[in-house]
């Protein structure tokens, strides 16, 4: 049944349910197109409400029976779930269902992938597999049956029993039904054990297809680490027997994290030196740590709606940063960090899709997983954390776990905790999570009799359904240099409260040049007018790792828009520079990898936009191209030593010491590239016995358009290996030169590995043609209808991918007219398609509103 018009929510709408659970049986008898689910739930009235009414959710399901205390409940079926007549006290519903996993190409709900089945739940799956209150606050304990013809049979909690065919769970933790997870299927396990630090031994399996044994080894090893993370850091136990992670090729996301039983997605976990990269081995350790992390922020205390989706989302990802960072590098995380909220979520805050950290409403909430919900919530958490100081902040953390365990919670509650456990008024602070965009901030100087004034305005530009904007409190980290280098004033946090303030530094001998928002202490633009010269000077002296490197990156980003707005050419100021940080040796090499790596197309298109000029990508992507082959000049003689004092020798580990060497050695590799025609990538592709070192090899030669031959070898070895192929898949439509990225994608996609069910697959490849920003953006307009072609048919497969990547449009506005008319024309043929998603409905309905 599909809506007239699809149903809006809003959080002011919230009211409590009629009845709570304490008791959950489900049994679960496999089959791929008939699977039965019969359940046996015990309602209690809910003492917190006087409302009664009872309301199941329920979707895509055939109803085979249903029984209120034994009796035939004779239920009214709606279009999302069942209501019926019930007792005014406790009572006992059961029924049984019927639902087909093998034909749930959505990937929600129960659904089969390469043979065996599985869940996802979140957010509002479990209405697929059969009628329940559907809803976060709904906390019950689950007793789960499952019979099937297969050998590994799992649900979330402890193991009760099990025999030929059928085993039976209990999970004693009280969980919203988003949180259960089922499955089936013919799985090989690497296992361990952590012993937690008040002895409890608990089992660790990670369960994987027959054939991917041998990429296990680091997932559990990170999966341990996180563990006594938790522990060191946050005083937080695992409280079961058993984890189990299973790894999936068909997953909408990177990975799931139901009580006891993490669902991954095989790219968040599956790794191996041969099959991976440096990045996806440090992605994959802070997925397995986010999802483990969930298990206290999220599982034992949980949202009590789906608008409070950042209370675990943004938590949980400021702790899996912090994890990552006390793992590897502190700056080279932050940077990454940045590098990441500047490309997606201030891309998100600055068009049509903005919204706050706390969204008031939605359609569709799958719509609502995004970086401003994930990475902007962990920023916010974060200014918490330097306002309070570390001390403070795990003092409320501790008070957040106490008061709250075993409960559904809302943004006031945490909130609540901060003001009680430190005594602050965080009533404006609360504003970061009801007020979308990003603000931006100015700064201006003066120097008066040994006095320094450094005066702030911040402002934030109007958002979707948000005209007006209020003052936010802004920490800004200050550092003070004087012109030797020497730091005159160390890092200090100023608190900005109003529109506009002003903070004085007295008693000091000389005008200093200022390092403001020191490890970028805010989510917001800073403007501040300065000149290369000083820009150069912090690039050279900044104590504060990251604004040495924002120098850089400022450096950079101030020669490309030059390059492209005026036409000159890359100044030689700039290339000195450069080359100096590049040579650096006191300097990490992962540090310096990061500072050699020009903005991204995308950046500098978003920067040129900020200021008012409209973007042309075809001459980003030139400037940008031409700014590296000066640099390569620049540097021609030191490249080959700067490759061969990075180039590690020793035996292969994925750790921050040895990733950020071939990250560097990588950086020297493409520069040199541009010179030799791809001669030493060549070589370093013969050679290479790791994944980092094979696909950066492949990338140069691509680019130095050598790379034919490499593509053909590089299939061969890899074609029975999924993970590896999409790599493959991907580079090639990420590097194809503007005017042939589209015809690229679509060839790709007429072979016959090329699945559009499998979400990774599909990503692979039009996600990389929305990485390509002059590929997609290209005059012809071919990669805006190639995209638009590959979204109308997975429409029909899988709405929540779908919509996911409408988002490649939502930068429209910035373009010029024909840019614009041709996107539009795009969105309306999507928005034309009969039966069009509720997922692409909201999402092409508000990119289209701007
Ligand atoms: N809670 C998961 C992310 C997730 C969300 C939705 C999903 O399917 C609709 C799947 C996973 C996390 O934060 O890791
Ligand atoms: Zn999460």
């Amino acid at each position: 049944m599909k809506d007239a018009a699809p149903q809006t929510f809003y959080l002011s709408d919230y009211t409590p349910p009629a009845f709570l659970i304490d008791e959950v049986s489900l049994t679960f008898r496999l089959a791929p197109e008939a699977t039965r689910v019969i359940s046996r739930i015990h309602f209690v009235p809910n003492p917190d409400t006087t409302d009664r009414s009872f309301f199941l959710h329920g979707e895509q399901l055939k109803l085979i029976s249903a029984k209120i205390d034994g009796h035939d409940a004779n239920p009214t079926l709606t279009p999302h779930g069942l209501t019926a007549e019930v007792p005014d006290h406790e009572f006992t519903w059961e029924a049984e269902v019927e639902i087909s996993p093998a034909t749930n190409t959505a990937l929600e709900g129960l659904y089969m992938s390469n043979g065996m089945y599985c869940t996802q739940c979140e957010a509002e799956g479990f209405r697929k597999i059969t009628y329940y209150p559907d809803r976060p606050d709904v906390m019950a304990p689950f007793h789960v049956r499952i019979e099937g013809d297969l050998p590994v049979l799992l649900s979330n909690g402890n193991p009760v029993d099990q025999g030929e065919g059928w085993a039976e769970w209990s999970d004693p933790w009280p969980k919203p039904a988003y949180l259960f997870a089922l499955v089936a299927g013919d799985l090989r396990a690497t296992s361990g054990t952590f012993t937690t630090r008040s002895g409890n031994e608990v089992a660790l399996n990670l369960w994987v297809r027959p054939g991917d044994e041998g990429k296990t080894e680091f997932g559990l090893q990170a999966l341990k680490d996180s563990m006594k993370w938790d522990e060191d850091v946050y005083g937080r136990e695992y409280d079961l027997d058993l984890f189990n992670i299973v790894a999936v090729h068909d997953f909408n996301m990177g990975a799931m994290e139901n009580k006891g039983l993490n669902i991954f997605n095989s790219s968040a976990v599956l790794a191996s030196p041969e099959t991976s990269t440096d990045a996806n081995f440090e992605r994959i350790e802070g997925i397995i740590a986010h999802e483990y992390f969930h298990n206290w922020t999220g599982n034992r205390i949980t949202c009590r709606d789906w608008f409070q989706l950042c209370l675990k989302e943004g938590l949980t990802v400021f702790r899996d940063q912090q994890f990552t960072s006390d793992m590897r590098s502190e700056p080279v995380k932050r940077i990454s960090d940045v590098l990441m909220l500047r490309a997606r979520q201030f891309r998100e805050d600055a068009g049509p899709l903005a919204h706050n950290v706390r969204p008031e409403s939605y359609q569709e909430i799958n719509n609502f997983y995004t970086a401003t919900v994930y990475e902007k919530g962990a920023e916010v958490i974060g200014m918490l954390y330097r306002l309070v100081g570390e001390t403070d902040y795990y003092r409320a953390l501790d008070m957040y776990f106490q008061r709250h365990d075993g409960q559904a919670c809302t943004i006031e509650d945490w909130i609540a905790v901060f003001e009680d456990a430190t005594g602050r008024d965080l009533t404006q602070f609360k504003r970061w999570y009801t007020q979308a965009g990003t603000p931006h901030l100015t700064v201006t100087e003066e120097w008066v009799n040994g006095t320094y004034n450094l005066y702030f305005k911040q402002e934030t530009k109007p958002t979707p359904g948000q005209p007006d904007k209020q003052p936010l409190v802004i920490p800004i980290a200050v550092g003070l240099l004087a012109h030797d280098g020497s730091e005159i004033v160390p890092t200090t946090l100023l608190e900005m409260t109003e529109a506009e303030q002003t903070f004085s530094f007295d008693g000091l001998t000389e005008r200093p040049i200022p390092s403001i928002l020191r490890e970028f202490s805010a989510p917001v633009v800073l403007h501040r007018d300065t000149n290369n010269q000083e820009r150069a000077f912090l690039l050279a002296h900044d104590t504060d790792p990251f604004n040495k490197w924002e120098a850089g990156r400022a450096l950079a980003k101030d020669v490309l828009v030059r390059m492209i707005t005026k036409g000159t050419k890359p100044d030689t100021g700039f290339l000195d520079a450069l080359r100096q940080m590049a040579l650096d040796d006191t300097q990490d090499p992962a540090f310096r990898a990061l500072a050699m790596a020009l903005p991204s197309q995308d950046d500098i298109a978003q920067t040129l936009y900020a200021s008012g000029v409209t973007p042309d990508p075809m001459a980003i992507y030139g400037a940008v191209k031409t700014l590296s082959r000066a640099i390569a000049e620049h540097m021609k003689d030191d490249l080959p030593a700067l490759l061969a004092a990075n180039t590690v020798t020793e035996p292969y580990l994925p750790n921050a010491e040895q990733s950020g060497k071939r990250a560097l050695a990588n950086t020297a590799l493409s520069l040199l590239s541009k010179l030799d025609n791809g001669a030493a990538a060549q070589a370093q592709y013969d050679a290479a016995d790791n994944m980092t070192q094979q696909l950066s090899a492949l990338s140069c030669l691509i680019r130095a358009g050598a790379g034919a031959d490499a593509l053909a070898k590089f299939e061969q070895q890899w074609h029975g290996d999924r993970l590896v192929m999409d790599k493959w898949f991907g580079l090639q439509v990420m590097l194809a030169e503007p005017e042939d990225a589209a015809q690229v994608a679509q060839t790709l996609t007429e072979r016959a590995d090329f699945d559009m069910k499998n979400p990774n697959r599909f990503r692979a490849v039009f996600g990389a043609l929305a990485g390509n920003p002059a590929g997609f953006h290209h005059p012809s307009g071919d990669g805006y209808r190639t995209m638009a072609d590959w979204l109308i048919k997975l429409d029909t497969v899988n709405p929540q991918t779908t919509a996911r990547m409408c988002s490649a449009f939502d930068t429209w506005k910035r373009y010029d007219a024909d840019r614009q008319a041709m996107i539009r024309d795009q969105l309306e043929r999507i928005a034309a398609k009969p039966d069009l998603s509720r997922d692409v409905t909201e999402m092409v309905e508000r990119i289209m509103a701007a």
